[in-house]
């Protein structure tokens, strides 16, 4: 079948797949630089990512040093089509000079800055408050000793600089994410009092005010980690309510709520209460084990939330999952372009018919459309979409995926 008959298909049930294509190609995607790496990141060190998070496996070809890094990215960035953006952490510094993270600056990362300027890329951008001797104990911002607080204030005061010079000099805003790892394995008599150490920190470190033409704050909250079974001093309520109060991004990460929570139901409830929302995308396995996305309901879900709330115009799409027993490559290029199909399979839904058939209290016709509609050739215009945009589908994809890993797992 040829997209022509596709788009014919589709324009029965009244959707324009010209206007689907369109539109998807406005999206940016902001992915994330630690899948090429396993989250070690370039400070001259090495161990465990700590804080709880962890990439397991040891498959050949990950990237050692920021050129390797670049040069894996660009080659992903080949394989997906449209223009997107990279999500940077601080531990990915590149420079010869050994700052702590409470000394970081914006030269430390102005390689990737004129790197992204070459390759048409946005700059997101994180502090990294795990795998650091100061947040051994699995608390930073909320930690009892003022000391340790204020390094990690320093550092975030410094990643919110960092990041709104990279904005400016891109001329695109970057998301400045704060994620912690803070919380206790064991059960705590005082969460009271790590909350409210939490939030003075925040506060400290987002005292000095940045233009939001350049820099935008985000919150990420989580129920648990490895190590932090009993309490998580950042939790979904402590940053729902800080990101209100404080006119942040609120972060909803998909690994970071009860396996049996629907994320993509909180957002129209959020979109409430706050401006902008960061997600992180991802896959969690019976914990937060950030899979690669496939593309499979939870994500079809949080897709089709965006487009029927509409809520695309303020919704930054982050990916977050790492996995190290697949080529690394791969992972970036088929998750990312999974959460584009599934952005393109929302965009092709007849919304206004089930609309109706939902008002008019007609849920057998809401349910008969949704099944039906899943046999429509989604496919096609999907190759379409790869096709005008020079990037490569099915089995050519799988041949370049292929080759490229070959080419690094001497590393
Ligand atoms: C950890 C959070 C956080 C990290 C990245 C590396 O559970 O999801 O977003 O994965 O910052
Ligand atoms: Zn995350």
């Amino acid at each position: 079948m040829s997209y022509d008959s596709a788009k014919a298909q589709f324009a029965d049930w009244g959707i324009d797949t010209e206007a689907a294509i369109e539109r998807l190609k406005t999206i940016p995607i902001s992915m994330h630089c630690w899948q090429g790496d396993d989250v070690v990141g370039f400070e001259q060190k090495t161990g465990s990512s700590g804080g709880g998070i962890q990439a397991t496996g040891n498959h050949p070809g990950r990237a050692r040093t920021p050129d390797e890094l670049r040069a894996d990215l660009e080659f992903a960035y080949s394989m997906i089509p449209g223009s997107h953006r990279l999500n940077l952490h601080a531990m990915y510094l590149d420079t010869d000079e050994t700052p702590d993270r409470d000394e970081i600056e914006y030269k430390h990362f102005a390689s990737w800055v004129d790197w992204a300027k070459d390759q048409g890329l946005g700059l997101d951008f994180n502090p990294t408050f795990f795998a650091h001797a100061k947040a051994d104990d699995n608390l930073t911002l909320s930690h009892p000793d003022q000391g340790i607080r204020d390094f990690w204030i320093e550092h975030g005061k410094r990643s919110r600089d960092i990041a709104a010079q990279m904005g400016a000099a891109l001329g695109t805003a970057a998301v400045n994410n704060i994620w912690v790892p803070d919380g206790y394995k064991d059960t705590p008599l005082d969460r009271m009092a790590a909350r409210a150490r939490l939030e003075r920190s925040l506060d400290a470190m987002m005292a000095p005010p940045q233009d939001k033409a350049h820099m935008l704050d985000a919150v990420e909250s989580k129920l648990f980690g490895i190590g932090v079974e009993a309490c998580t001093v950042g939790s979904h309520e402590f940053y729902m309510g800080y990101a209100i109060r404080k006119g942040t991004l609120l972060c909803l990460d998909m690994g970071h709520f009860h396996p049996t929570e629907n994320v993509a139901d909180k957002l129209s409830s959020v979109a409430l209460s706050v401006d902008e929302i960061l997600l992180h995308v991802s896959r969690p396995m019976r914990w937060d084990s950030d899979h690669v996305i496939l593309m499979d309901d939870a994500i079809m879900q949080m897709a089709q939330e965006l487009v029927s709330a509409d809520l695309l115009g303020r919704t930054h799409i982050g990916l977050d999952f790492f996995d190290a027993t697949i080529s690394r490559t791969a992972a970036w290029v088929i998750g990312t372009r999974n959460m584009q199909k599934a952005l393109l399979r929302a965009l092709l839904m007849p919304l206004d018919r089930l609309r109706s058939a939902e008002d008019a209290l007609d849920f057998t016709g809401r349910f008969v459309v949704t099944e039906e509609l899943k046999d429509l050739p989604f496919g096609h215009v999907w190759d379409e979409f790869c096709t005008r945009m020079n990037c490569p589908s099915g089995l050519h994809l799988i041949d370049q995926l292929e080759r490229y890993q070959s080419g690094v797992s001497g590393r």
